[in-house]
């Protein structure tokens, strides 16, 4: 009896503990994020431009500013960001499984991630497209140039798949060398392990920078594919999908309107609706996201507008000195739209 009573109360403590444990695990990602404090961001191992730790071992780039947008919009304070650095294979099982909130890590928005891998793309931060670098020793001006090429490339990334699609499609042969991370493909490529590197057209600009002689080496001006970059979270949380998609959207909005780090404190005695309502001084404020109704103001003062965060980090205020292109706003010839905050 004594044996019994007991199994029946571990069973009912092992229950209560599961409950305890569902019931955490129902946590919203705002409550936990509120609750621990800080953001945990999922970034790359080392992205010049993109998530790159700098010589004193911060974090710098577009997609770091990203996670520091939506910690000034959530918690008011920027710097509440922790970051965890994932290669390409690692980055969707960490968002899946939990340990991290967010995902801001040069991530191609496919059909394939955005459904079957439980995920939610947040929007796009940064349209790209793959293409080729070659040393220039090489001689070679286009990518159909490169039959029976070896071809050093990142595995885990949409990268991996268009090269076989592209050389495929071309009828041409080639041979992959496959890494792990950008640095290891950027050394193998410096160390003439292959004939050319491919990636994002971006990350070979970034790429570029760390060779041991940037100046011998070139793009090949063919785009192979669409690379529509941007964060990720996890699908079943809209809450946490909506702070993210409206916080890109400010940023976005923002530099529509004139709206930077710069004058946002003048800008909030603004007699422009448009940004009164960013900001949070009008309209529909924090209520439907579940957040304070200064979320938009934070988000702009303390990291800035969409093409602020551009410039300081890929643009001309950055190594990569890469232009605006496609990704300026769409009143500018680009694609940058982001839907009104009213
Ligand atoms: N956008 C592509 C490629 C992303 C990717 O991981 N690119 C590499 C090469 S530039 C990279 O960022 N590596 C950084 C790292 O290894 O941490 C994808 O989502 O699959």
């Amino acid at each position: 009896m004594a044996n019994k009573l007991t199994l029946l109360a571990s069973v009912v403590a092992a229950s209560t503990a599961f409950m305890a444990t569902s019931a955490s695990a129902a946590d919203s990602t705002l409550d936990k994020v509120t609750k621990q404090g800080f953001v945990t961001c999922g970034v790359s191992t080392g992205l010049p431009g993109f998530s790159n730790p700098n010589s004193k071992g911060e974090w710098e780039g577009i997609d770091v500013e990203f996670c520091q947008a939506i910690a000034a919009g959530v918690l008011g304070d920027k710097t509440k960001v922790k970051y965890v650095p994932l290669t390409a294979k690692e980055r969707f099982t960490a968002l899946q499984s939990g340990e991290i909130d967010i995902l801001s890590r040069n991530t191609t928005w496919t059909l394939h991630r955005d459904t079957a891998l439980g995920l939610n793309f947040v929007g796009v931060n940064y349209y790209d497209g793959q293409g080729f670098m070659v040393k220039k020793e090489l001689g070679l001006t286009s990518a159909k140039e490169l039959d029976g090429a070896s071809v050093c490339v990142q595995s885990g990334t949409t990268t991996e798949l268009n090269l076989a699609d592209y050389f495929r499609n071309n009828g041409m042969s080639y041979k992959p060398v496959v890494f792990d991370t950008a640095a290891q493909t950027s050394k193998g490529f410096d160390a003439g392990r292959c004939d050319a590197l491919t990636t994002d057209q971006s990350g070979l600009y970034a790429l570029r920078l760390n060779l041991q002689n940037p100046d011998a080496a070139q793009v090949l001006p063919e785009i192979i594919s669409k690379e529509p970059l941007g964060p990720v979270v996890r699908q079943g949380d809209d809450q946490w999908f909506n702070i993210a998609k409206w916080t890109l959207s400010a940023m976005v909005n923002a530099e529509e309107y004139g709206l930077n780090s710069k004058n946002a404190d003048k800008m909030l005695k603004s007699t422009d609706p448009n940004i009164k309502r960013i900001l949070g001084v009008d309209g529909p404020k924090g209520k439907g996201l579940g957040i304070r109704d200064d979320w938009g103001y934070q988000v702009i003062k303390q990291v800035g507008n969409y093409g602020e965060s551009f410039e300081r980090t890929v643009g001309t205020g950055s190594p990569l000195k890469i232009s605006r292109g496609v990704n300026a706003l769409w009143n500018a010839g680009g694609f940058m739209y982001a839907p009104p905050i009213r």
